[in-house]
């Protein structure tokens, strides 16, 4: 199983500002620990991080051949890209979709994801775990729907 790891905006300088939010770990760790369990799972995993939506866009338009789904944290752009959003619902790969923080108990505008409709999941509020639990819930996922 080949699984996409897709980091949104900002999140290269996790680790580097903010902490007291975002918390202490670096995107290299998170990306560590995920290819950690990914070696237990059995599953191969490729990592992309952009500032840049149509960046992600092409990303997820790639992943069509070859991937079997995408974890992601589209960052800001969960709160206003269509466009992420319509390339997800356009390759079809299922998607679980992860924040670190709880978005839900953040300012209002952060409570509405473009991309949850097109998720199977969203899973938020655990910090790097959230990572985690995503990457658990889609390897599920997909093992379950084969
Ligand atoms: O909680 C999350 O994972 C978010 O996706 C993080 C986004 C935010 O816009 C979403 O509402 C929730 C922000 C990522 C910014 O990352 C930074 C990391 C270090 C320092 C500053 C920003």
């Amino acid at each position: 199983m080949n699984l996409l790891v897709l980091h949104g905006p900002n999140l290269n300088m996790l680790g580097k500002r903010e902490p007291q939010v975002y918390g202490t770990r670096t995107l290299d760790d998170i990306n560590g620990s995920l290819q950690k369990l990914a070696d237990e799972l059995g599953c191969d995993l490729s990592f992309y991080q952009s500032n840049i939506e149509g960046e992600l866009v092409t990303a997820i338009q790639g992943a069509v051949s070859g991937c079997d789904g995408i974890l992601i944290n589209p960052a800001a752009y969960t709160h206003t890209s269509i466009a992420i959003r319509d390339a997800l619902s356009a390759v079809g790969l299922p998607c679980v979709e992860v924040h670190l923080s709880n978005i839900h108990r953040r300012e209002p505008f952060r409570h509405t994801s473009m991309i949850a409709p097109v998720a199977i999941g969203q899973i938020c509020g655990f910090g790097s775990d959230s990572y985690l639990l995503g990457l658990r819930a889609l390897f599920n996922h997909i093992k379950n729907s084969d």
